[in-house]
Protein backbone atom coordinates (compact mmCIF):
# COMPACT_ATOMS: atom_id res chain seq x y z
CA UNK A 1 0.00 0.00 0.00
CA UNK A 2 1.18 3.65 -1.11
CA UNK A 3 2.22 5.84 1.59
CA UNK A 4 -0.27 8.33 0.09
CA UNK A 5 -2.86 5.98 -0.15
CA UNK A 6 -1.99 5.11 3.72
CA UNK A 7 -1.96 8.85 4.49
CA UNK A 8 -5.47 8.95 3.31
CA UNK A 9 -6.87 6.15 5.18
CA UNK A 10 -5.38 7.75 8.01
CA UNK A 11 -7.07 11.21 7.06
CA UNK A 12 -10.68 9.35 6.94
CA UNK A 13 -10.32 7.36 9.71
CA UNK A 14 -9.86 10.51 11.71
CA UNK A 15 -12.43 12.19 10.26
CA UNK A 16 -14.83 9.46 11.14
CA UNK A 17 -13.97 9.41 14.67
CA UNK A 18 -14.45 12.98 14.90
CA UNK A 19 -17.56 12.91 13.44
CA UNK A 20 -18.49 9.87 15.36
CA UNK A 21 -17.95 11.70 18.67
CA UNK A 22 -19.48 14.33 17.58
CA UNK A 23 -22.83 12.39 17.62
CA UNK A 24 -22.24 11.89 20.99
CA UNK A 25 -21.85 15.20 22.09
CA UNK A 26 -24.93 16.23 20.37
CA UNK A 27 -27.27 13.57 22.10
CA UNK A 28 -26.68 16.89 24.70
CA UNK A 29 -26.20 19.85 22.99
CA UNK A 30 -29.27 19.23 20.42
CA UNK A 31 -29.35 16.57 17.63
CA UNK A 32 -29.27 19.66 15.02
CA UNK A 33 -26.00 20.89 15.95
CA UNK A 34 -24.24 17.35 15.06
CA UNK A 35 -21.94 18.76 12.44
CA UNK A 36 -23.49 16.47 9.75
CA UNK A 37 -26.74 17.21 10.03
CA UNK A 38 -26.42 21.14 10.70
CA UNK A 39 -24.30 21.31 7.55
CA UNK A 40 -27.06 19.08 5.51
CA UNK A 41 -29.88 21.56 6.98
CA UNK A 42 -28.06 24.79 5.42
CA UNK A 43 -27.62 22.40 1.94
CA UNK A 44 -31.31 22.02 2.24
CA UNK A 45 -32.60 26.01 3.25
CA UNK A 46 -30.42 26.85 0.02
CA UNK A 47 -30.55 24.43 -2.50
CA UNK A 48 -32.41 26.33 -5.61
CA UNK A 49 -35.72 25.19 -6.35
CA UNK A 50 -34.92 23.23 -9.42
CA UNK A 51 -32.00 21.36 -7.19
CA UNK A 52 -34.43 20.14 -4.95
CA UNK A 53 -37.01 19.51 -7.49
CA UNK A 54 -34.80 17.20 -8.77
CA UNK A 55 -33.36 15.49 -5.53
CA UNK A 56 -37.53 15.23 -4.87
CA UNK A 57 -38.07 13.35 -8.44
CA UNK A 58 -34.77 11.09 -8.33
CA UNK A 59 -34.70 10.33 -4.73
CA UNK A 60 -38.41 10.52 -3.56
CA UNK A 61 -39.08 11.02 0.11
CA UNK A 62 -35.59 9.14 0.46
CA UNK A 63 -34.16 12.66 -0.38
CA UNK A 64 -32.68 13.06 3.50
CA UNK A 65 -30.80 10.05 3.30
CA UNK A 66 -29.41 10.28 -0.12
CA UNK A 67 -28.19 13.90 1.16
CA UNK A 68 -26.47 12.87 4.22
CA UNK A 69 -25.05 10.30 2.70
CA UNK A 70 -23.83 12.88 0.39
CA UNK A 71 -22.20 14.71 3.07
CA UNK A 72 -20.72 12.23 4.33
CA UNK A 73 -19.13 10.93 1.01
CA UNK A 74 -17.82 14.52 0.66
CA UNK A 75 -16.53 14.99 4.41
CA UNK A 76 -14.54 11.62 3.38
CA UNK A 77 -12.73 12.67 0.30
CA UNK A 78 -11.83 15.76 1.86
CA UNK A 79 -10.87 13.93 5.09
CA UNK A 80 -8.23 11.60 2.68
CA UNK A 81 -7.15 14.94 0.99
CA UNK A 82 -5.99 16.78 4.93
CA UNK A 83 -4.11 13.62 5.59
CA UNK A 84 -2.26 13.41 2.33
CA UNK A 85 -1.49 17.08 2.92
CA UNK A 86 -0.12 15.91 6.55
CA UNK A 87 2.47 14.09 5.21
CA UNK A 88 3.86 17.48 3.88
CA UNK A 89 2.84 19.93 5.94
CA UNK A 90 0.83 20.07 9.09
CA UNK A 91 0.10 23.61 9.29
CA UNK A 92 -2.05 22.84 6.03
CA UNK A 93 -3.45 19.97 7.40
CA UNK A 94 -4.91 21.82 10.91
CA UNK A 95 -5.78 24.42 8.79
CA UNK A 96 -8.08 22.17 6.45
CA UNK A 97 -9.58 21.04 9.72
CA UNK A 98 -10.22 24.53 11.22
CA UNK A 99 -12.37 25.22 7.90
CA UNK A 100 -13.96 22.07 8.63
CA UNK A 101 -14.74 23.20 12.34
CA UNK A 102 -15.30 26.64 11.00
CA UNK A 103 -18.09 25.15 8.53
CA UNK A 104 -19.42 22.98 11.14
CA UNK A 105 -19.66 25.66 13.21
CA UNK A 106 -21.17 28.23 11.63
CA UNK A 107 -23.93 25.71 10.58
CA UNK A 108 -24.71 24.25 13.93
CA UNK A 109 -25.16 27.82 15.95
CA UNK A 110 -27.33 29.37 12.40
CA UNK A 111 -29.94 26.81 12.57
CA UNK A 112 -32.90 28.24 14.32
CA UNK A 113 -33.02 28.56 17.75
CA UNK A 114 -29.70 27.21 18.93
CA UNK A 115 -27.67 28.35 21.58
CA UNK A 116 -24.08 28.62 22.00
CA UNK A 117 -23.32 24.95 22.72
CA UNK A 118 -24.65 24.16 19.33
CA UNK A 119 -20.45 24.77 18.47
CA UNK A 120 -19.42 22.30 20.79
CA UNK A 121 -20.16 19.12 18.89
CA UNK A 122 -17.90 20.25 15.97
CA UNK A 123 -15.22 22.39 18.13
CA UNK A 124 -14.53 18.74 19.85
CA UNK A 125 -15.28 17.08 16.51
CA UNK A 126 -11.64 19.35 15.31
CA UNK A 127 -9.71 18.53 18.08
CA UNK A 128 -10.43 15.01 17.97
CA UNK A 129 -9.81 14.89 14.69
CA UNK A 130 -6.06 16.67 15.03
CA UNK A 131 -5.30 14.09 17.97
CA UNK A 132 -6.61 11.31 15.37
CA UNK A 133 -4.26 12.37 13.14
CA UNK A 134 -1.28 13.01 14.73
CA UNK A 135 -1.16 9.48 15.67
CA UNK A 136 -1.86 7.71 12.64
CA UNK A 137 -0.01 9.79 9.98
CA UNK A 138 3.17 8.91 11.71
CA UNK A 139 2.00 4.89 12.02
CA UNK A 140 1.74 5.39 8.24
CA UNK A 141 4.51 6.80 7.74
CA UNK A 142 6.96 4.08 9.84
CA UNK A 143 5.89 1.70 7.36
CA UNK A 144 7.81 2.45 4.60
CA UNK A 145 10.85 0.23 3.90
CA UNK A 146 8.29 -2.37 3.78
CA UNK A 147 7.83 -4.37 7.20
CA UNK A 148 4.64 -6.39 8.46
CA UNK A 149 4.85 -5.35 12.09
CA UNK A 150 4.72 -1.76 11.63
CA UNK A 151 2.26 -2.08 8.91
CA UNK A 152 -0.04 -4.27 11.37
CA UNK A 153 0.21 -1.51 14.01
CA UNK A 154 -1.03 0.80 11.26
CA UNK A 155 -4.07 -0.92 10.02
CA UNK A 156 -5.09 -1.63 13.57
CA UNK A 157 -4.67 1.81 14.99
CA UNK A 158 -6.43 2.75 11.72
CA UNK A 159 -9.04 0.06 12.55
CA UNK A 160 -9.71 0.72 16.09
CA UNK A 161 -10.02 5.05 15.16
CA UNK A 162 -12.51 4.00 12.46
CA UNK A 163 -14.55 1.72 14.60
CA UNK A 164 -14.48 3.90 17.54
CA UNK A 165 -16.23 6.49 15.52
CA UNK A 166 -18.72 4.01 13.89
CA UNK A 167 -19.88 2.67 17.15
CA UNK A 168 -19.69 6.71 18.72
CA UNK A 169 -22.12 7.29 15.72
CA UNK A 170 -24.40 4.85 16.13
CA UNK A 171 -24.36 5.07 20.22
CA UNK A 172 -25.18 8.81 19.44
CA UNK A 173 -28.30 8.46 17.08
CA UNK A 174 -29.64 5.51 19.73
CA UNK A 175 -29.44 7.62 22.57
CA UNK A 176 -31.06 10.99 20.90
CA UNK A 177 -33.62 8.86 19.71
CA UNK A 178 -34.56 7.42 23.28
CA UNK A 179 -34.70 10.72 24.55
CA UNK A 180 -36.91 11.45 21.84
CA UNK A 181 -40.28 12.52 22.69
CA UNK A 182 -42.01 8.75 21.46
CA UNK A 183 -42.63 8.02 24.94
CA UNK A 184 -44.48 11.57 25.31
CA UNK A 185 -46.57 10.63 22.15
CA UNK A 186 -47.58 7.25 23.59
CA UNK A 187 -49.79 8.80 26.55
CA UNK A 188 -51.34 11.37 24.85
CA UNK A 189 -54.41 10.31 24.85
CA UNK A 190 -56.74 11.86 21.95
CA UNK A 191 -60.08 13.70 22.91
CA UNK A 192 -63.17 12.83 20.89
CA UNK A 193 -64.54 14.36 18.40
CA UNK A 194 -67.79 16.70 19.26
CA UNK A 195 -69.07 15.79 15.79
CA UNK A 196 -70.59 12.93 14.84
CA UNK A 197 -67.59 11.34 12.30
CA UNK A 198 -67.60 11.13 8.53
CA UNK A 199 -68.00 7.57 7.41
CA UNK A 200 -66.25 6.28 4.40
CA UNK A 201 -68.83 5.12 1.73
CA UNK A 202 -69.66 2.32 1.22
CA UNK A 203 -67.79 1.75 -2.61
CA UNK A 204 -65.70 4.79 -2.23
CA UNK A 205 -62.24 1.86 -2.57
CA UNK A 206 -62.15 1.04 -6.22
CA UNK A 207 -59.84 -2.09 -7.00
CA UNK A 208 -56.72 -1.40 -8.18
CA UNK A 209 -56.31 2.76 -7.19
CA UNK A 210 -54.72 3.17 -4.22
CA UNK A 211 -55.92 2.99 -0.82
CA UNK A 212 -58.69 5.46 -0.70
CA UNK A 213 -57.61 6.04 3.45
CA UNK A 214 -53.69 6.14 3.68
CA UNK A 215 -51.70 4.60 6.57
CA UNK A 216 -50.03 6.52 8.70
CA UNK A 217 -46.98 4.60 7.84
CA UNK A 218 -47.27 4.88 4.02
CA UNK A 219 -48.39 8.61 4.24
CA UNK A 220 -46.21 10.70 1.95
CA UNK A 221 -43.85 12.88 4.08
CA UNK A 222 -42.23 16.19 2.62
CA UNK A 223 -40.33 19.09 5.39
CA UNK A 224 -36.81 20.53 5.52
CA UNK A 225 -35.76 18.54 8.88
CA UNK A 226 -32.81 16.01 8.68
CA UNK A 227 -34.23 14.90 12.05
CA UNK A 228 -38.31 15.26 13.25
CA UNK A 229 -38.33 18.45 15.33
CA UNK A 230 -39.02 16.80 18.95
CA UNK A 231 -41.84 18.35 20.82
CA UNK A 232 -42.74 17.55 24.19
CA UNK A 233 -46.88 18.62 24.39
CA UNK A 234 -46.16 19.64 28.19
CA UNK A 235 -43.68 22.40 26.82
CA UNK A 236 -45.96 23.25 23.48
CA UNK A 237 -47.79 26.27 22.88
CA UNK A 238 -49.33 28.02 20.64
CA UNK A 239 -48.68 32.37 20.07
CA UNK A 240 -51.20 34.16 17.69
CA UNK A 241 -49.91 37.47 17.35
CA UNK A 242 -49.39 40.11 14.90
CA UNK A 243 -52.23 42.26 13.28
CA UNK A 244 -54.68 41.30 15.68
CA UNK A 245 -56.17 43.13 18.67
CA UNK A 246 -56.52 40.15 20.68
CA UNK A 247 -53.21 38.33 21.14
CA UNK A 248 -53.80 34.66 22.35
CA UNK A 249 -51.44 31.70 23.35
CA UNK A 250 -52.58 28.79 24.49
CA UNK A 251 -51.14 25.44 25.59
CA UNK A 252 -51.76 21.80 24.93
CA UNK A 253 -53.94 21.40 28.43
CA UNK A 254 -56.25 24.35 26.74
CA UNK A 255 -56.64 22.69 23.04
CA UNK A 256 -57.45 19.88 24.18
CA UNK A 257 -60.18 21.35 26.19
CA UNK A 258 -61.65 22.71 23.01
CA UNK A 259 -64.17 21.70 20.88
CA UNK A 260 -62.85 18.96 18.30
CA UNK A 261 -63.70 17.47 15.10
CA UNK A 262 -62.46 14.35 12.59
CA UNK A 263 -62.68 15.51 9.24
CA UNK A 264 -60.69 13.16 5.86
CA UNK A 265 -58.46 16.14 3.98
CA UNK A 266 -56.80 15.13 1.28
CA UNK A 267 -53.05 16.28 1.56
CA UNK A 268 -50.98 17.29 -1.83
CA UNK A 269 -47.47 18.37 -2.25
CA UNK A 270 -47.05 20.97 -4.67
CA UNK A 271 -43.55 19.36 -5.36
CA UNK A 272 -45.94 16.11 -6.91
CA UNK A 273 -45.14 15.66 -10.38
CA UNK A 274 -48.28 14.63 -13.13
CA UNK A 275 -48.67 10.99 -12.03
CA UNK A 276 -46.59 11.04 -8.79
CA UNK A 277 -47.63 10.01 -5.23
CA UNK A 278 -46.86 13.08 -3.02
CA UNK A 279 -50.48 12.93 -2.17
CA UNK A 280 -52.63 11.01 0.92
CA UNK A 281 -55.55 11.03 2.41
CA UNK A 282 -55.85 10.66 6.04
CA UNK A 283 -58.79 11.16 9.03
CA UNK A 284 -57.47 14.11 10.94
CA UNK A 285 -58.70 15.30 14.68
CA UNK A 286 -57.96 19.34 15.44
CA UNK A 287 -60.15 22.10 16.63
CA UNK A 288 -61.42 25.34 14.04
CA UNK A 289 -58.42 27.51 13.47
CA UNK A 290 -61.34 29.66 12.11
CA UNK A 291 -62.45 30.12 16.05
CA UNK A 292 -58.93 31.25 17.36
CA UNK A 293 -58.58 33.20 14.24
CA UNK A 294 -61.58 35.08 15.32
CA UNK A 295 -60.84 35.04 19.01
CA UNK A 296 -57.37 37.06 18.11
CA UNK A 297 -59.64 39.55 15.53
CA UNK A 298 -57.28 39.94 12.75
CA UNK A 299 -57.02 43.44 11.54
CA UNK A 300 -58.90 43.79 8.53
CA UNK A 301 -55.32 44.44 6.32
CA UNK A 302 -53.82 41.28 7.87
CA UNK A 303 -54.43 39.14 4.48
CA UNK A 304 -51.53 36.39 5.61
CA UNK A 305 -51.97 34.19 8.65
CA UNK A 306 -47.85 33.54 8.75
CA UNK A 307 -47.87 29.59 10.65
CA UNK A 308 -44.45 29.23 12.36
CA UNK A 309 -42.82 25.52 13.17
CA UNK A 310 -40.41 24.71 16.16
CA UNK A 311 -37.56 24.72 13.95
CA UNK A 312 -37.86 27.96 12.49
CA UNK A 313 -39.76 26.88 8.82
CA UNK A 314 -42.85 29.14 7.96
CA UNK A 315 -46.12 28.92 5.46
CA UNK A 316 -48.22 31.72 4.48
CA UNK A 317 -51.90 31.05 3.69
CA UNK A 318 -54.58 33.44 3.09
CA UNK A 319 -56.63 34.75 6.17
CA UNK A 320 -59.49 35.08 4.46
CA UNK A 321 -59.40 30.95 3.30
CA UNK A 322 -58.66 30.00 7.47
CA UNK A 323 -61.84 31.88 7.75
CA UNK A 324 -63.94 30.88 4.83
CA UNK A 325 -65.75 28.03 6.76
CA UNK A 326 -64.12 25.41 5.14
CA UNK A 327 -62.34 22.83 7.64
CA UNK A 328 -58.82 24.28 8.26
CA UNK A 329 -57.38 22.38 11.48
CA UNK A 330 -55.31 22.62 14.29
CA UNK A 331 -54.79 19.04 14.27
CA UNK A 332 -53.56 16.65 16.26
CA UNK A 333 -54.91 13.22 15.43
CA UNK A 334 -53.90 11.48 12.67
CA UNK A 335 -56.26 8.36 11.60
CA UNK A 336 -57.10 7.55 15.18
CA UNK A 337 -53.46 8.23 16.63
CA UNK A 338 -51.62 11.11 17.86
CA UNK A 339 -49.91 12.55 14.95
CA UNK A 340 -46.60 10.74 14.51
CA UNK A 341 -43.60 12.78 15.06
CA UNK A 342 -42.42 12.58 11.63
CA UNK A 343 -46.03 14.21 10.55
CA UNK A 344 -45.64 16.97 13.43
CA UNK A 345 -46.28 15.90 16.85
CA UNK A 346 -48.08 17.56 18.49
CA UNK A 347 -49.61 20.01 16.98
CA UNK A 348 -50.29 20.76 13.02
CA UNK A 349 -51.84 22.86 10.62
CA UNK A 350 -54.41 20.93 8.01
CA UNK A 351 -56.43 23.19 5.59
CA UNK A 352 -58.59 21.47 2.67
CA UNK A 353 -57.56 23.07 -0.88
CA UNK A 354 -54.23 24.38 -0.46
CA UNK A 355 -50.93 22.71 -1.12
CA UNK A 356 -48.79 21.71 1.91
CA UNK A 357 -46.01 24.50 1.24
CA UNK A 358 -48.65 26.88 1.88
CA UNK A 359 -50.80 25.84 4.90
CA UNK A 360 -49.95 22.24 6.29
CA UNK A 361 -47.34 23.54 8.86
CA UNK A 362 -46.12 20.70 11.20
CA UNK A 363 -44.86 21.44 14.78
CA UNK A 364 -46.81 24.73 14.32
CA UNK A 365 -45.63 27.08 17.25
CA UNK A 366 -47.13 30.19 16.04
CA UNK A 367 -49.37 31.82 14.24
CA UNK A 368 -48.14 35.44 12.69
CA UNK A 369 -50.96 37.47 11.49
CA UNK A 370 -49.41 40.08 8.14
CA UNK A 371 -49.46 41.04 4.89
CA UNK A 372 -48.44 39.48 2.08
CA UNK A 373 -46.57 42.53 0.83
CA UNK A 374 -44.70 42.48 4.48
CA UNK A 375 -43.50 38.57 4.40
CA UNK A 376 -42.64 36.08 2.38
CA UNK A 377 -42.52 32.35 3.89
CA UNK A 378 -39.76 29.63 3.44
CA UNK A 379 -40.29 28.50 0.09
CA UNK A 380 -41.42 31.92 -1.28
CA UNK A 381 -37.97 33.45 -2.08
CA UNK A 382 -36.63 30.50 -3.49
CA UNK A 383 -39.28 30.34 -6.34
CA UNK A 384 -42.41 29.37 -5.48
CA UNK A 385 -45.52 30.87 -5.53
CA UNK A 386 -47.03 32.57 -2.86
CA UNK A 387 -50.26 31.51 -2.88
CA UNK A 388 -50.68 27.90 -3.73
CA UNK A 389 -54.11 26.62 -4.45
CA UNK A 390 -54.62 22.69 -4.72
CA UNK A 391 -54.74 22.38 -9.14
CA UNK A 392 -57.27 19.82 -10.48
CA UNK A 393 -55.25 16.42 -10.96
CA UNK A 394 -56.38 13.11 -12.13
CA UNK A 395 -53.62 9.81 -12.00
CA UNK A 396 -54.04 6.09 -13.45
CA UNK A 397 -53.29 4.17 -10.95
CA UNK A 398 -53.72 0.90 -12.67
CA UNK A 399 -52.56 -0.27 -15.21
CA UNK A 400 -49.07 0.49 -14.47
CA UNK A 401 -46.57 2.28 -16.86
CA UNK A 402 -45.58 -0.38 -19.49
CA UNK A 403 -48.05 -3.22 -17.98
CA UNK A 404 -48.92 -6.31 -19.96
CA UNK A 405 -52.90 -7.15 -20.27
CA UNK A 406 -54.50 -10.27 -21.86
CA UNK A 407 -57.02 -8.96 -24.45
CA UNK A 408 -60.70 -8.45 -23.27
CA UNK A 409 -61.62 -6.42 -20.80
CA UNK A 410 -59.58 -3.88 -19.12
CA UNK A 411 -59.79 -2.57 -15.72
CA UNK A 412 -58.55 1.28 -15.98
CA UNK A 413 -58.89 2.97 -12.62
CA UNK A 414 -57.07 5.61 -10.67
CA UNK A 415 -57.88 8.71 -8.09
CA UNK A 416 -59.01 12.42 -8.73
CA UNK A 417 -58.58 15.59 -6.62
CA UNK A 418 -59.70 19.24 -6.68
CA UNK A 419 -60.04 19.56 -2.68
CA UNK A 420 -62.70 21.98 -1.51
CA UNK A 421 -63.89 22.51 -5.02
CA UNK A 422 -65.01 18.80 -5.69
CA UNK A 423 -64.50 16.70 -9.14
CA UNK A 424 -67.68 16.12 -11.20
CA UNK A 425 -66.13 14.01 -13.73
CA UNK A 426 -63.35 12.03 -14.81
CA UNK A 427 -62.83 10.86 -18.43
CA UNK A 428 -60.44 8.26 -20.20
CA UNK A 429 -58.74 8.35 -24.19
CA UNK A 430 -57.40 5.65 -25.39
CA UNK A 431 -55.20 6.65 -28.05
CA UNK A 432 -56.89 8.56 -30.18
CA UNK A 433 -60.61 7.79 -29.73
CA UNK A 434 -63.31 9.78 -27.79
CA UNK A 435 -63.22 10.60 -25.13
CA UNK A 436 -65.28 8.42 -22.52
CA UNK A 437 -66.85 9.41 -19.12
CA UNK A 438 -65.76 6.94 -16.27
CA UNK A 439 -67.23 6.09 -13.51
CA UNK A 440 -67.04 8.24 -10.32
CA UNK A 441 -67.02 6.22 -6.69
CA UNK A 442 -68.36 7.91 -3.98
CA UNK A 443 -66.27 10.16 -1.55
CA UNK A 444 -66.74 11.33 1.74
CA UNK A 445 -66.37 15.28 0.66
CA UNK A 446 -64.97 17.39 -1.72
CA UNK A 447 -62.19 17.89 0.50
CA UNK A 448 -61.34 14.35 -0.50
CA UNK A 449 -59.83 12.97 -3.71
CA UNK A 450 -62.39 10.57 -5.41
CA UNK A 451 -61.61 6.88 -7.13
CA UNK A 452 -62.80 6.23 -10.66
CA UNK A 453 -62.71 3.19 -13.05
CA UNK A 454 -63.44 2.77 -16.53
CA UNK A 455 -64.13 -0.97 -18.47
CA UNK A 456 -61.94 -1.13 -21.62
CA UNK A 457 -62.29 -3.69 -24.14
CA UNK A 458 -58.01 -4.02 -24.76
CA UNK A 459 -57.58 -5.01 -28.25
CA UNK A 460 -54.21 -6.32 -29.21
CA UNK A 461 -51.37 -4.06 -29.65
CA UNK A 462 -49.44 -1.28 -27.92
CA UNK A 463 -51.86 1.76 -26.33
CA UNK A 464 -51.65 4.82 -24.64
CA UNK A 465 -54.15 5.64 -22.01
CA UNK A 466 -54.91 9.14 -20.71
CA UNK A 467 -56.81 10.33 -17.74
CA UNK A 468 -58.37 13.88 -16.98
CA UNK A 469 -60.59 15.50 -14.59
CA UNK A 470 -63.55 18.13 -14.46
CA UNK A 471 -63.80 20.27 -11.46
CA UNK A 472 -67.59 20.66 -9.69
CA UNK A 473 -66.85 24.50 -10.80
CA UNK A 474 -66.64 22.90 -14.52
CA UNK A 475 -63.09 23.31 -14.99
CA UNK A 476 -61.11 20.55 -17.41
CA UNK A 477 -57.63 19.76 -16.13
CA UNK A 478 -55.68 21.56 -18.54
CA UNK A 479 -53.36 19.48 -21.08
CA UNK A 480 -50.89 22.64 -21.14
CA UNK A 481 -47.70 20.45 -19.35
CA UNK A 482 -45.92 22.73 -16.30
CA UNK A 483 -43.29 21.22 -13.91
CA UNK A 484 -44.26 21.55 -10.16
CA UNK A 485 -42.11 25.11 -9.64
CA UNK A 486 -44.16 27.75 -8.98
CA UNK A 487 -47.28 26.62 -8.12
CA UNK A 488 -47.80 22.98 -9.36
CA UNK A 489 -47.32 20.54 -12.11
CA UNK A 490 -50.40 20.21 -14.57
CA UNK A 491 -50.87 18.19 -17.99
CA UNK A 492 -52.34 14.61 -18.54
CA UNK A 493 -51.47 11.35 -16.78
CA UNK A 494 -50.40 8.85 -19.61
CA UNK A 495 -49.22 5.23 -19.29
CA UNK A 496 -48.50 2.85 -22.22
CA UNK A 497 -50.11 -0.61 -21.78
CA UNK A 498 -49.59 -3.73 -24.71
CA UNK A 499 -52.54 -5.88 -24.55
CA UNK A 500 -51.54 -9.38 -26.46
N1 LIG B 1 -42.45 22.41 9.88
C1 LIG B 1 -42.66 22.08 8.60
N2 LIG B 1 -43.92 21.84 8.19
C2 LIG B 1 -44.15 21.47 6.90
C3 LIG B 1 -43.09 21.37 5.98
C4 LIG B 1 -41.78 21.64 6.44
O1 LIG B 1 -40.79 21.57 5.69
N3 LIG B 1 -41.60 21.97 7.76
N4 LIG B 1 -43.37 21.01 4.67
C5 LIG B 1 -44.73 21.22 4.17
C6 LIG B 1 -44.98 20.54 2.91
S1 LIG B 1 -44.14 21.13 1.55
C7 LIG B 1 -45.91 19.54 2.78
S2 LIG B 1 -46.35 18.96 1.26
C8 LIG B 1 -46.57 18.97 3.97
C9 LIG B 1 -46.39 17.47 4.01
O2 LIG B 1 -46.94 16.94 5.17
P1 LIG B 1 -46.66 15.42 5.53
O3 LIG B 1 -45.16 15.24 5.62
O4 LIG B 1 -47.36 15.13 6.82
O5 LIG B 1 -47.22 14.60 4.39
O6 LIG B 1 -46.04 19.49 5.16
C10 LIG B 1 -45.80 20.87 5.17
N5 LIG B 1 -45.44 21.26 6.52
MO1 LIG C 1 -44.89 20.08 -0.20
Amino acid sequence: MKLTLRAGLAGIAAAAVAVGLAEIVAVFTGPLSSPLLAVGGVVVDHVPAPVKDFGISVFGTHDKTALITGTAILLAVYAGLVGIVALRSWLWAYAGIALFAVIGVSAAVTRHDAGVFAALPSLIAAAVAIFALRRLVPLAEAVEPVDSDSRRRFLVGVGIVAGVGVVGGFAGRLFTSSRAVTEARKSVVLPKSSAAVPTVPAGAQVAGATPYVSSNESFYRIDTSLYPPQVDPATWQLRIHGMVRNPITITWEQLLQRQMVERYVTLACVSNEVGGDLIGNALWLGTALKDLLDEADPLPDADQAVARSVDGWTCGSPTAVLRDGRDALLAIGMNGQPLPVEHGFPVRMVVPGLYGYVSACKWVTEIELTRFTDFDAYWVPRGWSALGPIKTESRIDTPKDGAKRPAGQVMIAGVAWAQHRGISKVEVQVDDNAWEAATLAPAVSADTWVQWSYAWQGTKGDHRIQVRATDAEGQTQTEEGAPPAPDGATGWHSVEVTVD
